[in-house]
């Protein structure tokens, strides 16, 4: 049996911070468009059931517009013999109820505050659903203290909008403890929108929100799919189809000559993003990025002058095969100006030193001092190396010279900025 559920759709809020050139499709990038693709990958993957987590729609003046777009899709999901079930969140606390109650075949589940099960069969395997809604916006209570379960046939799945871990909360508090311990196989989690890594060994969790609404939900976005079979759960996959993604790069500028140099560096990040983007089956249509710019250089104010004139530019990146639009939502400036090693090499105190060591990393490699620096590097790294918790990465205890060097060198670097800044602050 198969199940598609997904946490905090929002339908009816638009995602912000769009470019001009999107903010007239945004309809095809938001809930309402994720929405729509859960619908007909539903159909298309033999789902049997899906389940909506809370916060299905982002405010009571969204109910047409909910309605519209919900009742289509259900239709068609009934259509094709799949049943929908949802519980409320403190967003749609009220619209929930008005349109479970307008549309046929879409089951509230737990309403008015009161924890319902019900037992769903397809051939030999069952499934029983426990859900609560919000009765009000704000819920002090701990809805599972009125949990008393009475476990049904095949997997028991707990569907809930509550805070996790948040004891003064006033959306629904409840402990990671309670929910392990509540007697049910698999809880699905909505409210907070970053996704947790749910798995058959560990079914319990956030689903996140089904697409990133603003750049402060950047990664990996979708419903998830979860497989039953003989009364378990047998697989849990996150399944990305967010026609919007977000992201956050880094890019580190300090090896550039010219500032234009910045730009092919800035395109090789996006085309691996595109990479990975673009394998998975759904690529998203927009992808909107928060770029920082970090290492030492001199040319700071350049690198920042050209990217100023060249706004309009970065509305609209296309990569690789081109089928995300790639825009940069914002681009921030942490470039150092570069260090004059040789001047910092002569200083008596811990920079100094830290310093002296660089140099020598980057030196001639026959050198004495060098090769003992590495030898004892190595040394260290081969212990940690030999940890029995890395095993399952795979024999990597070899540790090359060319590589220990790269980690030391980037680690004094990172040490030698970080003291370097605390002499600025005093
Ligand atoms: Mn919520």
């Amino acid at each position: 049996m198969k199940i598609m559920a997904t946490g905090d759709l929002h339908i009816g809020r638009v995602p912000s911070r769009l470019p001009e050139s999107l903010s007239q499709r945004a309809d095809e990038l938001g809930p309402s468009a994720v929405w729509n693709l859960m619908v007909e990958q539903a159909i298309e993957k033999g789902v049997k059931v899906v389940l909506l987590a809370g916060d299905v729609v982002e405010e009571e003046s969204d109910f047409f517009e909910a309605y519209r777009i919900l009742d289509e899709g259900i239709r068609r999901l009934v259509r094709g013999g799949i049943k929908v079930f949802a519980v409320a969140g403190n967003h749609d606390v009220r619209v929930l109820p008005r349109l479970a109650d307008q549309i046929d075949d879409f089951h509230l589940l737990g309403r008015e505050g009161e924890w319902e099960s019900c037992t769903l069969q397809e051939d030999t395997e069952s499934l029983t659903l426990h859900g609560w809604s919000f009765n009000t916006e704000k819920v002090i209570d701990n809805p599972l203290r009125e949990f008393h379960p009475r476990r049904g046939a095949g997997v028991n799945l707990g569907l809930l909008h509550c805070d996790r871990d948040q004891s003064g909360s006033v959306y629904a508090p409840v402990s990671s403890a309670e929910l392990k311990s509540a007697g049910l196989d698999c809880w699905l989690l909505g409210h907070i929108h970053v996704p947790e890594r749910l798995t058959p060994e560990l079914p319990i969790g956030y689903l996140g929100s089904a697409v990133g609404l603003d750049p402060g939900e950047p990664g990996d976005r979708g419903p998830w799919l979860l497989e039953l079979a003989k009364g378990r759960i047998t697989a849990i996959e996150h399944f990305l189809i967010a026609p919007l993604h977000w992201d956050r790069l880094t890019v580190d500028v300090s090896s550039i000559q010219e500032p234009e140099d910045v730009r092919g560096l800035l395109l090789k990040r996006i085309d691996e993003l595109s990479r990975d983007l673009t394998a998975r089956a759904l690529p998203p249509a927009a992808a909107g990025l928060r770029v920082e710019f970090t290492g030492r250089s001199d040319l700071r104010g350049r690198i920042q002058e050209l990217f100023e004139s060249q706004h309009e530019a970065l509305e609209n990146l296309y990569s690789g095969e081109g089928r995300t639009q790639f825009f940069i939502e914002r681009l921030s400036y942490s470039i150092q100006p570069a260090l004059d090693m040789a001047d910092l090499a002569r200083r008596s105190d811990p920079p100094g030193l830290l310093a002296r060591q660089l140099l020598k990393l980057e030196g001639e490699p026959e050198d004495p001092e060098r090769r003992e620096l590495l030898a004892k590097a190595r040394a260290r790294l081969a212990e940690q190396a030999a940890k029995p918790w890395w095993r399952t990465l795979g024999d990597d205890s070899q540790i090359s010279e060319e590589k220990a060097a790269e980690w030391l060198r980037q680690a004094g670097l990172a040490a030698l900025d970080k003291l370097l800044s605390q002499e600025e602050k005093k």
